[in-house]
């Protein structure tokens, strides 16, 4: 019987198999605050807490670490998680004017 190929999980030896092989788990993705000069200190920990589920006092530790050393991990998230944070932070930043950025990267 010819192997089944195992990188993609895509091909089966039989007819009735609908599910998908799962061979790798899906990947993760880093969502993160960059430093500016003119966003408040007191703005972004309003978004750790709202957008990131931080209380008050971790929330100061991430905007301290991005003000310090420009770049800090909000959380690691599936894509499309990671994409709807992203959007919705940069949408709240824009609303009042600030230039805030939020990014998401892969986790390797
Ligand atoms: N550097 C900003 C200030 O001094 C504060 C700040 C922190 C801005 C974190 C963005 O992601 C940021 N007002």
């Amino acid at each position: 019987m010819p192997s089944k190929k195992e990188s993609s999980g895509r091909e089966s030896n039989t007819a009735l198999e609908p599910e998908k092989i799962r061979v790798k788990p899906p990947p993760l993705y880093r969502v993160s605050l960059l430093n500016d000069d003119f966003t408040p200190m007191d703005f972004v920990i309003v978004v750790l807490e709202r957008f990131f589920a931080m209380n008050r006092e971790m929330a100061t530790v991430v905007m301290l670490k991005v003000h310090r050393e420009g770049k800090g991990v909000c959380g690691v998230y599936p894509h499309d998680v990671a994409a709807t944070k992203v959007e919705r932070v940069t949408a709240f930043a824009r609303q009042h004017q600030h230039p805030l950025a939020c990014v998401m990267e892969e986790v390797k």
